[in-house]
């Protein structure tokens, strides 16, 4: 015999409904050990039976209230075989609550959308079909006073049972904090066996969070895990409450109500609107996520968020530019002539110095985007961007995973690349995958700003604009592609972008974020970057050039050296004051030679040899053999491209009272034109994601396939991009 449960709130119609069902034909009996009513019922449905309970009505299944208990206690111990859960139409806000913790707890729900004469009285149209797509589960129209729909729903419930859904893989998203540590909190849970014979472990994670005293009461029993989940809890309301000022299970209520906000925004086709029931966040949205004046502030706030970054780290930027400056020069002038110099001024101080010299910049940029982020703007700005996704065959998480890669700068692929986990079609989440690392990451950002710095001094914001769009739109086709050739197996899901609502961020929040992120940029630039530039220093500086090749250049210069000692001995004997223009010359030339023996000791390494070998062809792309050995160590992490560079130039430096921070040396040393900059960009946006990304595209995509398919399709695709920019601009 099947069993089935009828839940919902006070007032939604159930016992009505319970009575259609059973023809209030039932008995009355308790919960054990509690006074709570139970009625149950044995019925007969086209030659099935099935067992009928009446939950005891209730807003929530967190354990508040006896009922809460009971109903909670209910669908975990017994495990019915269906939960009715019956919907008031026409209040479909509150009612949505309680089906999000049904699904939180992995029971299989199928819905009475009840009262549906009233909602239409109301004006409140229900979109049913898209209702049951997002929701996941069967939904049927009832008005159960009238007895109408009681046979169908029945019907519905059956087949349910029959399919044998799988309701194991709802999630809802709350927020980078509290899923950060709901993804630590899980794995613990399920390595323990905690409690994981009654609940799903990431529902265990949540009600810690949500310091639900029945659960804490239970995992009392296993010391050891308990208190680690506590501290874990504990540990995030402390930063929950120093950032946004208030606790998890504040802000696990605000991401549901923001879930089902943008259900609704779903499936309300038209409502009744009184303006007494529109909240400030509900004004606002009207505004900000309107369909057409909703892309327009999006892109305004963005090039506000570049102009603001690019403004406020401008002096910062230079500050710590002329302290690297400054520090090259006091090693240079402490240190003698040597490797150790070599590596310490042009492997460590000009190269990781590059990267930490953005710092500031990362910081700011990164200050904007927790404003985006703490105020619940950036919700909505993946909320928009879920219509253009459908247009490109993705939707929904992979909005989440384009975001956290870096879609508004300054992300990571990586945790990007496992966001896509959510995705529940297996194709949108391959997609996702490969695609997501496109989007301008932190590590990019350092690249793209030496670049606008270097080339496009005077519209920097509109050129990170226009590289952000870029990288979407870029990234967007590739999908669509991939979509039509490459996967073509049909996948579909719904898909609900949580709508917390609207808060006014705080400064000391936002510091806090902001600082968190920038400090891992520049713990990465001192540990990962700086092992790959002391690498690469090796690279360029290894092996030496031989006598033979050192003898040309001593030869030349011994003979300058002659030339210009003879020169002076004249200029003696000519009483002359000042040193003649010959002699300068001379001084110039031996200058020149020095210069030679430098770029020629570095042409001659390991890195110099591949960087020249590749010249041939990557110079239709604009790039000389030192950018080809920049791009190569970008490989390895995006970073190292700027720092490369600056290892590349300053081993090629002669005097160190001529360097130049690495910027102007682009545009007075390199050879650069503004057609090689645009094709840099391009082949920066494109090509082979860093070695990590890789290894997670490999293991979240499940095949090493995949892997080497973005290193060496990606690097392919960018070369071609790179080379037609370059040709149409030089
Ligand atoms: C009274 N449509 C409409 N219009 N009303 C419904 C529907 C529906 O689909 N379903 C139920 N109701 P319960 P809980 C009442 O009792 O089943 C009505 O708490 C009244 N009573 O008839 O009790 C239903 O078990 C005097 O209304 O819900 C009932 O979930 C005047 O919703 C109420 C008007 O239903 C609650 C209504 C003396």
């Amino acid at each position: 015999m099947k069993r089935l449960a009828i839940a919902g709130n006070p007032n939604c119609g159930k016992t009505s409904l319970f009575n259609n069902i059973t023809g209030a034909n039932y008995h009355v009996a308790n919960y054990p050990g509690v006074t709570v009513e139970k009625k149950e019922a044995v019925i007969k449905h086209r030659n099935s039976e099935f067992k009928v309970v009446d939950l005891p009505g209730t807003y929530s299944l967190s354990p508040y209230s006896l009922e809460e208990v009971v109903a909670r206690d209910y669908v975990v111990n017994e495990k019915p075989d269906v939960v009715i859960d019956v919907l008031d139409a026409s209040n479909l806000e509150r009612n949505l609550y309680m089906f999000i913790q049904f699904m939180e707890l992995h029971v299989p729900v199928v819905i009475a959308l009840n009262m549906m004469d009233v909602a239409r009285k109301r004006n409140v149209e229900i979109d049913v079909k898209a209702l049951e797509k997002i929701l996941g589960a069967p939904v049927v129209e009832t008005v159960a006073r009238e007895n109408k729909g009681t046979a169908q729903l029945l019907d519905e419930v059956s087949a349910y049972i029959d399919k044998g859904n799988d309701v194991s893989d709802f999630k809802i998203s709350y927020g980078q904090d509290v899923d950060v540590v709901l993804d630590k909190m899980t794995p613990i849970i399920e390595e323990n066996s905690f409690l994981t014979d009654k609940y799903p472990a990431r529902w265990i994670a949540l009600k810690y969070l949500e310091n639900d005293e029945q659960v804490h009461a239970q995992g009392a029993l296993y010391v050891d895990v308990h208190k680690q989940l506590l501290e874990m809890t504990d540990k995030l309301n402390a930063h929950l409450r120093a950032t946004l000022k208030v606790t998890a299970e504040n802000l696990i209520a605000d991401y549901r109500y923001g879930y089902i906000n943008s259900i609704l925004k779903g499936v309300l086709v038209s409502e009744e609107k009184s303006l007494d029931r529109l909240y400030l966040s509900d004004k606002v949205d009207m505004v900000l996520t309107h369909r057409l004046f909703g892309p327009v502030f999006m892109l305004a706030f963005l090039y506000g968020i570049y102009e603001f970054t690019f403004w406020a780290s401008e002096y910062p930027v230079g500050w710590l530019e002329s302290f690297f400056g400054w520090l090259s020069k006091a090693v240079d002038a402490g240190l003698n002539e040597g490797m150790l110099k070599s590596l310490l001024v042009s492997g460590i101080i000009d190269g990781v110095g590059g990267v930490i010299g953005f710092a500031p910049l990362i910081l700011f940029m990164f200050f904007a985007i927790a404003i985006m982020e703490d105020s619940g703007y950036m919700a909505r700005t993946a909320y928009m961007l879920d219509r253009v996704f459908r247009l490109f065959g993705l939707q929904g998480n992979s909005v989440v995973s384009y975001i956290v890669s870096g879609g508004i700068a300054g992300g990571c692929a990586v945790p990007g690349v496992m966001a896509a986990r959510t995705i529940k079609g297996e194709k949108e989440r391959l997609i996702t995958i490969l695609t997501a690392p496109f989007m301008p990451c932190g590590a990019k950002l350092p690249v793209y700003a030496l670049i606008i710095a270097a080339f496009f001094e005077h519209n920097r914001s509109t050129i990170m604009l226009g590289i952000t769009l870029i990288s979407w739109l870029l990234a967007l086709s590739i999908a669509r592609v991939l979509g039509f050739f490459v996967l073509k197996e049909k996948s579909s899901s719904a898909f609900v972008m949580e709508l917390p609502p609207y808060r006014m961020p705080t400064l000391k929040g936002l510091t806090i974020h902001a600082w968190e992120r920038c400090w891992m940029y520049v713990r990465k630039a001192g540990t990962v970057i700086l092992a790959i530039s002391i690498l690469l220093w090796v690279l360029m500086t290894f092996p030496e050039m031989n006598d033979k090749q050192l003898a040309v250049f001593e030869a030349k210069a011994s003979s300058i050296e002659q030339q210009y000692s003879r020169e002076t001995v004249n200029e003696a004997e000519s009483n002359a004051k000042n040193v003649s223009p010959s002699a300068t010359e001379l001084r110039e030339k031996l200058r020149e030679v020095d210069s030679e023996i430098a770029a020629s000791g570095l042409a001659n390494s390991v890195a110099g040899k591949t960087g020249r070998f590749l010249e041939p062809v990557t110079k239709y792309a604009g790039f000389d053999w030192k950018t080809n050995i920049a791009l190569i160590g970008g490989i390895a992490a995006k970073e190292v491209v700027v720092s490369s560079l600056g290892t590349a130039y300053s081993l090629g430096e002669v005097d160190i009272e001529d360097s130049v921070p690495l910027a102007e040396a682009l545009v007075s040393k390199s050879g650069w034109t503004l057609a090689t900059a645009y094709s840099l960009l391009i082949f920066t946006l494109l090509y082979s994601p860093c070695f990590v990304t890789v290894v997670a595209i490999a293991k979240e995509g499940g095949s090493w396939y995949w892997a080497l398919f973005t290193v060496v399709g990606y690097t392919s695709i960018a070369f071609i991009a790179s080379v037609l920019t370059y040709q149409i601009l030089a």
